[in-house]
């Protein structure tokens, strides 16, 4: 019989781990705290994993990599001192730092673009066979982070598209088949939606604004 896809490849591992938080938010499984909502170990966790994505992306989005693991690193450092998402937003609120550079909320607002680049990586990756990775890449980034980045971001980013790999190269860096990729992308847009909208929904239900 065939190889099972899900316990081996990275993409299946990030769309269980995503999977699973899904699962807790909805109350199945053992990640949520109580009344407490999301814990950050396990968000954290599953955040650490979407970093092998970027060993398949080439050279030219190191850059991308070395930011998304900081903000990440900086949040593994926070899920000592804190037990769910909302106590480092409200530490924030206590402080007036929710938006200043560095602050845990902030780096948790640059993560959850991150998370959400991806989902809509692979949405436009599924769209069409016919777009490349750079074509799919270009317009999710428009969509979900172009918004909140200066000019110097936007041109770096739109200069590093035209080195990114082929659908093919990445489909085979990824160590997945036309039909597996398919089937782990989508598990990863389903798992990681309510998620993301979890994070907004936590910065709203204090009234902060996501226009940042
Ligand atoms: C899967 C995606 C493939 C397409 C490639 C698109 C690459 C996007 C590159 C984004 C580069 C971000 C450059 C740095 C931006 C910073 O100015 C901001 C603000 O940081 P702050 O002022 O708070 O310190 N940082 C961010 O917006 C974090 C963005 C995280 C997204 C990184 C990409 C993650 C996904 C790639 C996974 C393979």
């Amino acid at each position: 019989s065939f190889r099972d896809a899900d316990e081996g490849t990275p993409l299946a591992a990030v769309a269980e781990a995503f999977e699973e938080l899904a699962r807790s938010l909805r109350g199945g499984g053992g990640e949520e705290g109580g009344d407490g909502g999301l814990r950050l170990a396990p968000f954290v966790d599953a955040c650490s994993l979407v970093s092998v994505l970027f060993g398949c992306l080439g050279f030219a989005f190191k850059f991308a990599e070395m930011e998304y693991v900081a903000k990440v690193n900086d949040l593994i450092e926070a899920s000592k001192a804190y037990e769910t998402l909302i106590h480092i937003i409200d530490h924030d609120i206590k402080n007036d730092s929710v938006r200043r550079q560095g602050s845990h909320s902030r780096n948790l607002r640059r993560v959850r673009l991150g998370l959400d680049l991806i989902r809509a990586l692979f949405e436009q990756f599924l769209s069409t066979n016919e777009c490349s990775l750079k074509d799919a890449a270009s317009t999710a980034y428009g969509q979900v982070c172009a918004p909140f980045h200066n000019w110097a971001i936007r041109k770096t980013v739109s200069a590093g598209m035209y080195a990114l790999p082929t659908r093919e190269q990445l489909i085979s860096r990824l160590n997945e088949t036309d039909y597996s990729v398919q089937k782990e992308m989508q598990r990863y847009i389903n798992a990681s939606s309510p998620i993301i909208q979890y994070i907004d929904d936590l910065f709203l239900s204090r009234n902060i604004a996501l226009d940042w």
